[in-house]
């Protein structure tokens, strides 16, 4: 719980400097930032860390308010969409949804592709990172940085999970995503896609047995008052992005454009060094609120989950050949 108490003082920290001096004039634009975790999660961290940097280096003529915890949506995907439809004008979350607007951001999705996090950020901060990211300006929405949402878990509410066959049988919420749910039909199991803000419900309900998501989700979340279960099989690596609705950056001057990317390349490394640590702190945390916690043979996983590839391979296109580059650059 120590490390609980840390980030709720981390976090009021945070809230006190991201009111900074603001010049007497009244700002010219006040933009509305939307993301789908609660509070204590690494994301916000990183919003309010860009609020702040923005803020100031504006002199208060841009001001941006947060809105935590799905309260502009009802998932990241709605999110999204009110970046596309103006009705929202940044976005803090998860890749999850992105294939569905641009087929490319699959590239991310396969299953255990990542070495780990320092192969993940070699990609995403390189030239294959920088170019999917591109991709989005077509669709509306503007990437300004990569932020972590982490290497995803299954938790479930009826039975430890060791092996592939531990896992069949059971109804777990995926994002919608088509990569993650074929990978979980491999696996014999039942894939239920869903918007964030509903898992809780379904989950207290019994109407899924399960879900999976890194830790910071699982614990910020508070799923281990509905889940007994955690298999740590790390099964994909979640990036998320701090995004802007694209009709609007290009309103922005340079000097403000460089100004959001700059601070969003800030707040990005703030965040994920907030949620690497989160990782590593909140497994405790776990144990001690009652979850059981397995470590599989994760050489199982990957194998039961290969074919997923060759399924999807094709979708990407003539960029197929990224997949085999950050294949290789994790050997
Ligand atoms: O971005 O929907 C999900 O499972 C995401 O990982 C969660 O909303 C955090």
């Amino acid at each position: 719980m120590k490390s609980a108490k840390f980030y709720v003082i981390l976090l009021a920290m945070f809230v006190a400097l991201s009111c900074p001096f603001r010049s007497d004039a009244a700002p010219s634009k006040v933009l509305k930032l939307g993301h789908a975790v609660p509070e204590e999660n690494a994301y916000h961290f990183g919003a309010l860390k860009f609020k702040e940097l923005v803020e100031s280096r504006t002199n208060g003529d841009i001001q941006i308010d947060l809105f935590p915890n799905n309260q502009l949506g009802t998932g990241e995907r709605d999110i999204l969409e009110g970046l596309q439809l103006g009705t929202i004008d940044l976005y803090v979350g998860s890749t999850g949804p992105l294939g569905g607007f641009e087929k490319k951001f699959l590239l991310f999705d396969f299953p255990f592709l990542f070495r780990d996090k320092k192969h993940v950020y070699e990609v995403l901060d390189g030239d294959i990172g920088k170019y999917v990211m591109g991709l989005l300006d077509a669709k509306g929405i503007h990437g300004l940085a990569w932020m972590e949402n982490g290497f995803r878990n299954l938790t479930n509410a009826k039975r430890p999970v060791n092996t592939p066959a531990d896992a069949s049988g059971l109804k777990v919420r995926t994002m919608e995503n088509k990569v993650h749910m074929a990978m979980w039909r491999e696996l014999g199991v039942d894939p239920t896609p869903m918007a964030w803000s509903e898992v809780f419900t379904a989950l207290q309900q019994g109407t899924i047995d399960g879900q999976e998501n890194p830790i910071p989700v699982i614990y910020t979340s508070k799923l281990y008052e509905v889940q007994r279960h955690l298999a740590l099989t790390r099964h994909v690596f979640s990036p998320a992005m701090i995004a802007v609705a694209k009709a609007l950056y290009d309103t922005l001057t340079p000097e403000q454009q460089e100004i959001f990317q700059t601070s969003a390349q800030e707040a990005a490394q703030h965040e994920r060094e907030v949620c690497d640590k989160m990782e590593n702190d909140y497994i405790k945390s776990l144990e001690e609120n009652g979850m059981q916690i397995t470590r599989p043979d994760l050489s199982l996983f990957q194998e039961a989950s290969l074919k997923v590839y060759d399924e999807f391979k094709g979708e990407l296109g003539d960029d197929a050949k990224l997949l085999d580059q950050i294949i290789a650059s994790g050997k």
